[in-house]
């Protein structure tokens, strides 16, 4: 198992300057975006929201490294990843508005959002079979968290790529938490990187919160993967705010858990720091960069107010051809419920 990669000199990477650039500016965007969507869904603007704050390194580092035919499987956290592969975020935001036509990115690749755990991870293994019995030049990259782990698809999906050779790299962001369960909690391994030995392949531990580290890591895991090879990535961070936007940390953890200052660290800080030492930016790049997010996501925001709402009976429409007796009722109430109301009167 390779170990974390610390930070070096800028010289030390395969990176140069416009490559740490753009990193720094697109986890700037993502964290804009991330902060806008908790303030949208506070309003009612839409429904719950889980913020990905403190995993903008490990999400950007991801989304760099993809090339264009590679395939990704997020969860619901994976939104920094989507939206610098280039989903606009008006589509994200549409999705969580409710909108089910927005939920993958046909374009970029991307399959919806999973939000039973780890129930993308035989998908994306699929995928990855798929492209070895087809001799495939990409791979699939799957998200999900440390409590993921613990699910029986984690062990299969595993096991399958291990098994048939998926060109699938799994991609653990290890934010210490699975709602209010430790990550110390979750496993009696060293690690969740080591549990890719009793499936056959290589574990990765990367510092996930050192986004060029991790640009770095995928990178090479998607290459090993293209040439039927798959690997476990552990990028170790730390979800800085609530689990979602109905929940409360201040129950369950302290203000300072019992973790290393690197992995605790907000990236963007981080990074910002060590790109200005390193020469590689000037100040004012970030309040530039944050000036143009906010003017993104003003438009991203009108384009989902100018869409129009669904008719809420569409909800009883794909599940059943024909429906049960229950949800004929609750659709014949639906329906007088929105001739005599308009059913969207509360947001304006
Ligand atoms: C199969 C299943 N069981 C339980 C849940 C409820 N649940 C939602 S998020 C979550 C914790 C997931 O933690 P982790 O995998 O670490 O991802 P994170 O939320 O930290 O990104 C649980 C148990 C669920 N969505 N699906
Ligand atoms: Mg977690």
């Amino acid at each position: 198992m390779n170990r974390v990669v610390g930070e070096r000199d800028l010289a030390e990477t395969q990176f140069d300057a416009t490559d740490a650039e753009a990193v720094l500016r697109d986890m700037v965007r993502a964290r804009r975006f991330d902060e806008r969507a908790v303030a949208l869904q506070r309003r009612g603007w839409m429904s719950g929201y889980p913020p990905f704050e403190g995993q903008e390194a490990a999400q950007v580092g991801a989304a760099h490294a993809m090339e264009t035919d590679d395939v990704l499987f997020p969860t619901y956290r994976s939104n920094a990843l989507q939206i610098t592969r280039g989903v606009p975020m008006s589509d994200i935001l549409l999705f969580r508005r409710g909108f089910p036509e927005y939920a993958s990115g046909h374009d970029e690749r991307v399959f919806p959002q999973a939000v039973p755990i780890a129930s993308q991870i035989p998908h994306a293994v699929g995928a990855g079979m798929y492209a070895q019995r087809d001799d495939a030049d990409w791979a699939s990259l799957v998200c999900f968290g440390d409590g993921a782990t613990s699910e029986g698809d984690f062990h299969e999906g595993l096991n399958f790529a291990g098994v048939f050779d998926a060109q699938t790299v799994f991609f653990c962001e290890n934010n210490g938490w699975a709602i209010s369960l430790p990550d110390s909690r979750q496993t009696a391994s060293d690690s969740i990187a080591a549990k890719a030995t009793a499936y056959g392949f290589e574990g990765v531990q990367v510092d996930g919160n050192d986004p060029l580290a991790v640009w770095e890591t995928v990178e090479s895991a998607l290459a090993s993967a293209r040439d039927g090879e798959p690997v476990l990535i552990e990028a170790l961070t730390y979800r800085r705010g609530a689990h979602t936007t109905a929940d409360d940390p201040s129950q369950y953890r302290d203000a300072t858990p019992d973790l290393p200052a690197w992995r605790l660290a907000d990236p963007i800080d981080r990074f910002e720091r060590w790109c200005l030492d390193q020469g590689v930016i000037d100040e004012g790049v970030r309040a530039e960069a944050e000036a143009a997010a906010e003017e993104e996501l003003e438009a991203a925001v009108e384009t989902a107010e100018d869409t129009p709402r669904p008719d809420p009976e569409e909800l009883f429409d794909p599940v059943y051809a024909d429906l049960p007796p229950e949800l004929r009722r609750q659709r014949e109430t639906a329906r007088s419920f929105v001739d005599e109301h308009d059913p969207y009167e509360l947001e304006r």
